[in-house]
């Protein structure tokens, strides 16, 4: 297993390199070409520049978070042809750079979503909060769009820039005929068509779970569960189709039992890619992120381990989402404290698994 530490870039994130690289045990950076318009080939030249300012730093540049699929594709319309082409050169030209795992996710409109970014806790910690009624309040859903933007303190937040603000009326009005069995088809097709080109350039794509894990604003969403997670993996059946394990999105449905999830797909050798970071569910539909100790949320972070570690995960890991501490101001769920914790937990119990499990 490699642990590895979420970069936004030179230009974009208040964390340098030199930090990550002092994070013990973490040996690259996932990055992302922010800014990029979604459905565009990310060209060589882009690539290559992140990846010696990467390597430059001392750090490994192997896996990429959020190559973005075009809404058009998500709908099925007749112009996702030139999107999947675009995607697929994008695979293509990452793999001369020896990208090994491209995460996405296949949500329609929205990537995660959160009724507030800085919700404080009793220790003064600030964390991402989810409160189900709240959401519910949003009938706009460009107040939605504006709201998260203005709360991430400037940052760059994929899936909530990229252009599609100016577009979200006619989207939700082109996904009124689009419901879970559609979004299934059209995800059926993206994958038929971009699979073989990851097998030919060893890319393993690794789909990010829905956050959260149900429809929001009317919207279908699909990468929920096992059993709809189970029907993705059987949509195109390879290896290069597959998860990655986000213990946050899944788990903050507690009908998703992560460890036995984690067993499940890793027994099958599809999770290439973990984020890992802790939630208190405090009810059905109203959670907080927290700090990433098992006591700190509502998951048990030595038994989602050690599943990972009995059915021999061999891939990427990265702490998720961090608390803000210590008066640090950055990316919500984004700075580097917190994460940094997070990867010395995480790596604690790995060490402690691997060897109680050699000695068994
Ligand atoms: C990430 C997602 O910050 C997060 O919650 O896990 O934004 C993730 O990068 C995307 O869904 C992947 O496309
Ligand atoms: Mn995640």
């Amino acid at each position: 297993m490699k642990t590895v530490f979420r970069w936004f870039g030179p230009e974009n994130d208040a964390v340098s390199l030199k930090h990550i690289r002092q994070i013990p045990g973490v040996s690259g950076v996932v990055v992302t070409l922010p800014g990029s318009p979604v459905g565009e080939v990310w060209e060589p030249g882009q690539i290559a520049a992140l990846k010696k300012t990467v390597e430059d730093g001392g750090l490994e540049m192997e896996v990429v978070e959020s190559v973005e699929i075009h809404e058009d594709i998500k709908l099925g319309l007749p112009t996702r042809d030139r999107y999947l082409e675009n995607y697929a050169q994008t695979l293509r030209n990452l793999a001369g750079f020896g990208i090994k795992v491209v995460c996405y996710n296949f949500m329609p409109v929205f990537d995660w979503t959160r009724s507030e970014l800085a919700y404080e806790l009793p220790d003064g910690s600030a964390v991402l909060y989810y409160d189900q009624s709240e959401i519910d309040k949003v009938t706009d859903p460009r107040k939605m769009a504006s709201d998260m933007k203005r709360n991430s303190n400037g940052a760059y937040m994929p899936g909530w820039d990229a252009g599609k603000s100016d577009r979200l009326i006619e989207l939700f009005d082109l996904y009124k005929g689009v419901g879970e069995e559609e979004l299934f088809g059209n995800y059926g097709y993206f994958l038929r068509k971009i699979i073989p080109v990851a097998e030919e350039c060893g890319i393993k794509m690794a789909v990010h779970p829905d956050d959260p894990p149900w429809s929001i604003f009317g919207l279908p969403r699909i990468v929920n569960n096992q059993k709809n997670i189970q029907r993705i993996m059987e949509l195109v059946d390879s290896e290069y189709n597959g998860l990655t394990l986000c213990t946050g999105s899944l788990g903050s449905d507690p009908g998703n039992d992560l460890p036995s999830v984690i067993r499940h797909f890793g027994n099958q050798g599809r999770i290439h890619f973990v984020h890992a970071r802790n939630v208190k569910i405090i009810k059905p539909g109203l959670f907080h992120e927290s700090a990433h100790l098992s006591s700190e949320g509502s998951y048990d972070m030595y038994e989602v381990m050690k599943a990972l570690f009995d059915t021999g995960f061999d891939g990427y890991m990265r702490p998720d989402h961090g608390r803000m501490i210590w008066g640090e101001k950055g990316r919500p769920g984004y700075g580097l404290y917190d994460r940094a914790l997070g990867a010395q937990y995480l790596g604690g119990l790995w060490e402690a698994i691997q060897k109680a499990g050699k000695t068994r």
